[in-house]
């Protein structure tokens, strides 16, 4: 008989997760994580099941831009596939958004939120996208305390009723870039008592949004971020047309295909300033750090997705006379995939859990700092691995892992835009630096590391603790000799710079779970993962790049 490889099985998302499990055990009151694990537990099934299925069923389909009606009226509708309509069904039903403001679990409740995310984000085309915004819209407006807008959108962005339920956009990359925002086109012109836009939105994702948040410079007002304010614009008005704004097309993407993301021109659209008539870089930048904590989080999904799929594969591939999973240089590849996804976890939810304390007015001013510039750090590094993870879980399939209808192709490029928008590495390294130097974060971030390990005790963890400190400190003191050369220095290695000081926190991070396991669940997997972690490497920066002139030579002379 013709031999026919079994498919791999994706299960129950929640229940097949030790790690997640045992951080929700580790961070969540019994009674909170007793209450919330029915809707886990649905919710991994469907992750696994119904919506991996859709999603596969799905693949292929696109929205579609339709400029005019049949009569010839401009309309610029976007027309999503039904898939799509369903994955926002689930959100607004599961409370994606909502979990986070209805309070039920105070600081918790940022937990219990980002465990739906991660679940589901890889079986729903990175419909987390929309939610990101949603999610950092709600909160920018709620920090600004705009009065008018907090009660015309927020109970709609953090709604539960798939019905009453709004997305937001967040407007920001124009022709200029998506990096130097401070170079933004727009303009804002007063009329009346109201304000107008007039530019050309470059990169504007899930574009079907009712409202986006925007930047734009009022007239007069100087160059630079500076300059800039943050503005509110609902995208139609009550009949359904569009609010100043004509869409031009739909960006042919490599992944995120499912997802909406248009160029389009604003040529007059009204919009109601948020906070003040300046500053809208700073004031845009509590929206920032929720969409990049989105990201760290899907970030670790996708890594969680990749070798999860990897591990049930390697049981069922037979080749050279055993399963894969039986085979030693398998072993470590999968392993080496686990290890990564597990700081990597460990260091996003840390994100998760400080940001549900600050929002509740549980956090301390260390853990505040700590937080500015783990937004950063976990945001560059966990895409980055994810996209790494995505690569060699694809490879761990040979050639099925290249064929579009396993739904592994897929993983890779939704992944890749991981490291590019929200800040790419390099940008958010150089975030890095501006917390460090702005908001003085280094200390309180070392200090938070030491404070993780300070109860590690087992002998087998020594080594990671030694490695996690002493990649710290050398970060530390690279970046005080940098500092002293020149800002040029300190730039270029700005990003070895934060990737090492960001694998410093995620093995300490390891490292603190590693022992609680061991104490508390008698589990040493977390501490195996720990000493991988370790092994692949954290001080990055002993690979010092060149200076100078060489550095400018063997980078762009022929
Ligand atoms: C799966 C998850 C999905 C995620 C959803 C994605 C969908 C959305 C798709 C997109 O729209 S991608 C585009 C996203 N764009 C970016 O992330 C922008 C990237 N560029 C930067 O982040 C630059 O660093 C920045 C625009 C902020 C540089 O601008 P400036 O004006 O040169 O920076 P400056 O002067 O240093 O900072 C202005 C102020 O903001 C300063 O405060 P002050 O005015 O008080 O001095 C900074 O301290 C403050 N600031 C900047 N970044 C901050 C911050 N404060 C807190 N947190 C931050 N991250």
């Amino acid at each position: 008989m013709t031999f026919i490889q079994e498919a791999f099985e994706l299960g129950n998302h929640f229940t097949s997760d030790r790690v997640l499990q045992s951080y929700l055990r580790r961070w969540l009151p019994s009674e909170v994580l007793e209450e919330i694990r029915p809707q886990l537990e649905r919710v991994g099934a469907d992750a696994g099941g119904r919506l991996w299925d859709l999603s596969m069923s799905a693949r292929n389909e696109e929205p579609e831009l339709i400029h005019f009606d049949p009569w010839g009226r401009r309309i610029d509708e976007i027309r999503v596939p039904a898939a799509w309509k369903e994955y926002a069904r689930v959100a607004a039903e599961e409370g994606l958004v909502a979990t986070a403001y209805d309070g039920a679990h105070g600081g918790h409740s940022r937990i219990h939120q980002f465990a739906l995310a991660y679940l589901l984000d890889r079986s729903t085309h990175t419909y987390s996208c929309p939610l990101a915004m949603t999610d950092g819209a709600a909160r920018t407006l709620l920090h600004h305390g705009h009065e008018g807008l907090i009660a015309e959108a927020v109970g709609h962005l953090t709604s539960r009723d798939p019905d009453a339920m709004w997305t937001a956009g967040q407007w920001m990359t124009e022709r200029t870039g998506g990096s130097d925002v401070g170079l933004s086109e727009t303009v804002a012109r007063k009329d009346g008592d109201s304000w107008r836009l007039h530019g050309t939105k470059w990169f504007t994702s899930a574009t079907t949004s009712e409202m986006a948040l925007t930047l734009a410079r009022p007239e007069g007002n100087p160059a630079g971020g500076r300059g800039l304010a943050l503005f509110h614009v609902q995208v139609r008005d009550e009949e359904g047309a569009l609010n100043g704004i004509t869409i031009h097309r739909l960006k042919e993407k490599l992944g995120t295909k499912m997802l909406p993301t248009a160029e389009l021109t604003l040529d007059g659209a009204l919009a109601t300033p948020v906070a003040g008539l300046d500053n809208g870089i700073r004031n845009i930048t509590p929206l920032l750090n929720i969409t990049r904590t989105w990201n760290a989080v899907c970030s670790v999904g996708s890594m969680r997705m990749g070798v999860a799929l990897a591990r049930d594969f390697a049981s069922r591939r037979v080749a050279f006379g055993a399963p894969l999973s039986e085979k030693a240089l398998h072993q470590d590849t999968l392993g080496g995939m686990q290890a990564e996804f597990e700081g990597a976890f460990h260091l996003a939810f840390e994100v998760v859990r400080l940001l549900g304390r600050e929002e509740h007015g549980e956090i301390s001013d260390p853990e505040r700092g700590t937080l500015r510039l783990l937004f950063p750090l976990a945001k560059l590094l966990t895409a980055r691995q994810a996209v790494a993870g995505a690569s060699e879980a694809l490879e761990a399939f040979g050639g099925a892992g290249y064929v579009e209808d396993t739904g592994l192709p897929r993983l890779l490029r939704d992944t890749q835009v991981l490291s590019i928008w929200e800040g790419t590495t390099n940008v958010l390294s150089l975030d890095s630096l501006r917390a460090i130097a702005r908001d003085g974060a280094l200390e309180p971030f070392l200090a938070h590391l030491q404070g993780c390990l300070e109860g590690v005790s087992h002998e087998r963890l020594g080594g990671c603790t030694a490695d996690a400190l002493g990649a710290a400190s050398a970060a530390a003191q690279w970046l005080k000799s940098a500092g002293a050369e020149s800002q040029e220095a300190m730039e270029a290695g700005a990003r070895r710079f934060a990737l090492t000081l960001g694998r410093a926190m995620s093995l300490a991070l390891l490292t603190a779970h590693a022992q609680w396991a061991l104490d508390t669940e008698g589990d040493d997997l977390p501490m195996l993962a720990a000493e991988r972690y370790a092994s692949a490497g954290v001080d990055l920066l002993h690979s010092a790049g060149h200076d100078g002139a060489a550095r400018r030579r063997l980078a762009m002379d022929q």
